[in-house]
């Protein structure tokens, strides 16, 4: 058996988690990551035989039964994942249609999962359904994101022309666009339940005054959607507050889409 804490799966998941913190996305313990996990790869590490603990989960998932995540702690800081990845990581297994999550390793002091795991499964369901290449689900309350939602219009459509408006690989990054949920209590799974809604039809779900979601098939990819997304609001904020003398136009974004092979999302562009 391998050493788990050489797989290319952890060596990633720790530098993103360590990254992150780095751009401010993850203060004390907030935000939260779930890596969907190939069980051979899992099995080059773990005897996956060797179940240490079962935890219920509180929702049902029956489209993810036996599949495995690396997933972050619940009350865990992102700054420690480097220095302790097995007390601040987890791998577990669902089962029993998703209502129980067996842990195979990690959360050594006893803990266990990320509070927000309904919206994380329930999102992993929602993305795997019209991407079968899905395997990331990343939460963070990068600052520019979450303060464009105290002063913009929770439209999604207008958010997300106002994002692509603000740098112009926006479309070409995310031409599914934003959507967004209003305030919600966090935790729960009726957060869960609509952010997996907002995902059927993007790869990034803005949480009003708390922070985003993001999807998609690595680590890598999805860290650069919402980098790119925070980068946009970064600008929006620079900006609102002067006279606009210049924009993108939805001419350029139409050039966009043919330079680039993506389509806009149907309406979002006149
Ligand atoms: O505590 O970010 O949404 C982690 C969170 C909750
Ligand atoms: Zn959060």
């Amino acid at each position: 058996m391998k050493d788990i804490l050489t797989a290319p799966f952890m060596v990633e998941m720790i530098r993103t988690a360590t990254n992150m913190y780095a751009h401010g996305w993850d203060e004390r313990n907030g935000g939260n990551i779930s890596l969907l996990l190939d069980e051979a790869d899992v099995r080059e590490y773990l005897d996956t035989d060797n179940v240490l603990r079962t935890v219920p989960t509180g929702f049902e998932a029956p489209e993810l039964e036996g599949k495995y995540f690396l997933v972050t702690g619940t009350g865990k800081y992102f700054k420690n994942v480097q220095y302790a990845p097995d007390v601040n990581l987890g791998i577990v297994r669902l089962t029993d249609g998703g209502k129980k999550a067996e842990l195979l390793w990690g959360y050594t002091d006893g803990g266990r999962f990320t509070s927000e795991f309904p919206a994380h499964m329930m999102s992993h369901v929602a993305r795997l359904r019209v991407d079968p290449e899905n395997r990331v689900v990343m939460h963070c309350h990068p600052a520019n994101l979450l303060a464009m939602t105290y002063v913009h219009d929770l439209d999604e459509r207008a958010f997300t022309r106002t994002l692509w408006q603000m740098c112009t690989e926006c479309i070409v990054v995310f031409p599914d666009g934003v959507n967004v949920l209003p305030w919600m209590l966090c935790g729960t799974n009726e957060i869960g339940i609509a952010t997996a809604q907002k995902m059927a039809t993007a790869r990034l779900v803005v949480w009003a005054q708390h922070g985003i979601y993001g999807a998609g098939k690595d680590l890598d990819e999805t860290f650069g959607l919402i980098e790119t997304a925070e980068k946009a609001a970064e600008i929006y904020l620079k900006i609102a507050h002067l006279p606009l003398v210049n924009t993108i136009t939805d001419e350029q974004m139409h050039l966009l889409e043919a330079r680039f092979g993506v389509k806009a999302r149907e309406g979002y562009l006149q």
